[in-house]
């Protein structure tokens, strides 16, 4: 027991050791997450485009359960755009996205309020809604990659 409460308190003191900002252990690390949670918000929203675009057939729930995880995806990378990891790593953010927060901060918004419309498009199992939705969400992503990214 008493090596539990060691643990927990060894843990509480790296936590705080932390930058309250960012809570990655060396700024590589939040290059690699938000990456990461690209990739897979990406590929799910790939496969509610595929129903939409009709290139696999219209699945209510898969695309239900799709569209849920683009909307929780959606909420996750901004914070990990943390100062001082631009022009490392591998990253494609452009300096714009420091040096013009708060449009990146906006157009960040704008796609998670279309991320959760296209959510609940989704859940309402109308593939015309969706199709809707779905496009609202992909001009957004397109959107803030044409400004934000590099090509
Ligand atoms: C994706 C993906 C993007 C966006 C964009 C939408 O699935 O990888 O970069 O959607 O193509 O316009």
């Amino acid at each position: 027991m008493k090596r539990v409460f060691a643990a927990a308190a060894t843990c509480a003191a790296l936590c705080a050791a932390l930058p309250a900002a960012a809570q990655f252990a060396k700024p590589e690390d939040a290059v690699r997450y938000r990456q990461n949670v690209m990739w897979l918000m990406s590929n799910h929203f790939g496969r509610v485009g595929a129903m939409v675009q009709g290139k696999v057939p219209f699945d209510a729930k898969a695309a239900a359960d799709n569209a849920d995880l683009v909307a929780m995806f959606s909420r996750l990378p901004y914070v990990a755009y943390v100062p001082g990891t631009e022009s490392i790593a591998n990253t494609k953010a452009l300096p714009e996205v420091w040096s013009q927060r708060d449009k990146f901060d906006a157009a960040a918004s704008n796609f998670q309020d279309k991320a959760a419309k296209l959510d609940v498009a989704a859940k309402s199992g109308n593939l015309d809604q969706i199709k809707t939705a779905f496009g609202d969400a992909a001009q957004s992503c397109k959107a803030c990659h044409d400004n934000f990214r590099a090509k």
